[in-house]
């Protein structure tokens, strides 16, 4: 007889929920409902890469392969990489392989730098500007996309009316770029002796993209740091106290 009550008081009390919920559901704002939407969506593009899994890593190099075509407009370019980045992520969710989604984050990333420049290292040191923004010009790093031999220098000179803090990339290239708030007329040095490929951004101004790829030492570069080259890049190097650490100066 006691269970039954409990069982009857029970029935009544998720009933009472659902309905509770069901009308709570009508008063739902536009924005919650959109969400809602999107979330069921979601599902929806899990469900269907859980069923197609070994589809998706070709699917996905088919993508990124496509968005290189010179006959796509911008727009048409981010939408293939928007879906290809879309993809990589749920698959990442249902298998656990963040391979691609890595894959795919450096491709978009390398599609909005310019074409590579090796560095005019002067005494080791190679420098990238941070314009000043004008109307028609965005703030930008450049070179954007700088080749240099390990052991160089690269020094960030911000010409610009306002300040920058850049950092590496989350996940993708090597993780040593943090910089502190540079502000005008001040640089940012710092060192790179680890062969690799170097991705970062600014915090403040999204249209600030940049790459720094380190090349082995070569023979030339050796050869180019001695004498009085060397003695004062050596000079600099002790000062600075830093192997991959920067340092700001004015
Ligand atoms: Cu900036």
């Amino acid at each position: 007889m006691k269970t039954r009550r409990v069982l009857f008081s029970l029935i009544l009390m998720i009933t009472t929920f659902t309905l509770t919920a069901a009308t709570a559901r009508g008063d739902e704002s536009d924005f919650l409902k959109t969400f809602r939407k999107a979330y069921d969506v979601n599902i929806g593009i899990k469900k269907v890469i859980e069923e197609h899994r070994d589809l998706v890593p070709g699917e996905i190099e088919e993508l990124l392969e496509d968005s290189h075509s010179e006959k796509l407009t911008p727009e048409q370019r981010a939408e293939k990489q928007y879906i290809a980045e879309t993809m990589a992520r749920v698959y990442k969710d249902v298998t656990g392989d963040i391979s691609f989604l890595i894959e795919v984050k450096r491709e978009i990333f390398n599609s909005r730098l310019h074409s590579p420049v090796r560095g005019a290292a002067v005494k080791g040191i190679n420098i990238i500007s941070m314009p000043r923004a004008t109307d028609n010009e965005k703030n930008i790093f450049t070179p954007d996309n700088l080749i240099i031999n390990a052991g160089e220098w690269v020094k960030w000179e911000n010409n610009a009316g306002e300040a920058h803090i850049f950092s590496s990339m989350p996940l993708i290239g090597k993780q040593v770029l943090f910089t502190p708030s540079i502000k005008p007329d001040e640089t940012w040095i710092q060192r790179f002796s680890e062969p690799g490929e170097y991705f970062y951004f600014c915090f403040i101004h999204s249209s600030m993209v940049g790459k720094i790829t380190v090349l082995p030492k070569d023979k030339e570069l050796v050869i180019e740091k001695k004498g009085a080259v060397g003695a004062e890049h050596e000079q600099f190097e002790t000062h600075d106290g830093g192997e991959e650490h920067g340092s700001k100066g004015e």
